[in-house]
């Protein structure tokens, strides 16, 4: 048994997490709720046991084992007491996962990365986890010379306040109401919006970096080339790829399929003639990523296009660090 500490746990992902240790039956033994000055003194109840939820300080981790952190940039500062007191630390943001020190693990692709942490594991960005567990199997078959992705993300990697927003533009718009925005930077119902984070080198966005430079590191392949153009859609969760993937090695569209078949949290919907492909409509609330539309691309000799479905909140955070969670144990 384990005492578990849930860093941001009034949020998004900390709310998932609850969920899915309970699913998941985590040999927990302590629960401990940890979160912002604003939301200490609420009470969640987590299988049968009322929680008070504490606010995060350099002391909260004494007696902990896994500090599961979901509280973003705000609480990396505490990451390293956490290890001091003798944790694990699992985070969820994007502060430690390209350190060289630390590893940034996708159970799917590399669970023997968490064997030489030294106390913080990086949980990798959402998009970024949803096209490692899809790829993977096409990697292991073939190599992967090159990727090119566009993501079609939901508002729910905005976390809470993302999802209220998108819901308060509906109703206001269904009522002839002023439309504001506060978390995007415009109107994000019945819009998309081709920037996630801010801009950096290139003009490429930090999103769009952070699916070439953390896949780069999951797989040991700092030669993959990559290249993404991430979207936020009006969809509450469940992000959406396109992912077109050039191999090393010549392979068929068969083989690929099987390979995808056989594959860990993956789960092949691609049934053309009956009008199945994978959807965010259908993938939230799941564990599993969704492939579809498998075909060869055409337009180059060792090429496939792929629409992949994946949870941004469970596969692309809670599930992801809870499986790692699970390696550890
Ligand atoms: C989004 N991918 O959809 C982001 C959310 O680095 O963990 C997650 C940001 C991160 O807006």
């Amino acid at each position: 048994m384990s005492n578990v500490a849930i860093v941001g746990a009034t949020g998004a992902v900390g709310q998932e997490f609850l969920k899915i240790l309970a699913e998941r039956h985590f040999p927990v033994d302590e629960l401990r709720l940890l979160a912002t000055k604003r939301s200490a003194g609420k009470h969640i109840s987590w299988q049968g046991q009322d929680l008070e939820v504490q606010e995060t300080t350099h002391e909260s981790f004494k007696g902990i084992d896994i500090a599961l952190f979901a509280g973003g940039s705000g609480s990396t500062e505490f990451a390293r007491s956490a290890v001091d007191s003798g944790a694990v630390v699992i985070d969820n943001s994007s502060a430690f996962r390209l350190d060289p020190e630390v590893p940034l693990v996708v159970p799917e692709v590399n669970p023997e990365d968490v064997k030489w942490h030294k106390g913080i594991i990086a949980n990798p960005n959402c998009s970024t986890i949803i096209m490692a567990v899809a790829i993977k199997p096409i990697f292991d078959l073939a190599g992967i010379r090159r990727v090119v992705v566009s993501t079609y993300q939901a508002v729910s990697g905005a976390g809470r306040e993302g999802i209220e927003e998108l819901e308060n533009q509906v109703k206001a718009w269904s009522q002839g109401e002023e439309i504001t925005s506060n978390v995007f930077p415009y109107q994000i119902a019945f819009n998309l919006i081709p920037r996630i984070d801010v801009f950096q080198e290139g003009d490429y966005t930090k999103e769009e970096w952070k699916m070439v430079k953390e896949t780069q590191k999951i797989f040991h392949a700092p030669n993959m080339a990559i290249t993404a153009t991430t979207v936020r859609v009006p969809v509450f969760r469940s992000h959406s790829e396109s992912i077109n993937v050039e191999t090393e090695r010549l392979v068929s569209v068969s083989d690929v399929r099987e390979a995808l078949s056989k594959a860990a949290g993956v789960i092949i919907d691609d049934e053309p003639s009956k009008d199945r492909y994978p959807m965010p409509w259908f993938s939230s609330d799941k564990d599993e990523v969704y492939v579809g539309r498998l075909r060869k691309d055409f337009s180059i000799d060792q090429g496939f296009n792929l629409w992949v479905a994946g949870d941004q909140i469970r596969k692309g955070a809670a599930t992801n660090a809870v499986q790692i969670a699970e390696l550890l144990l």
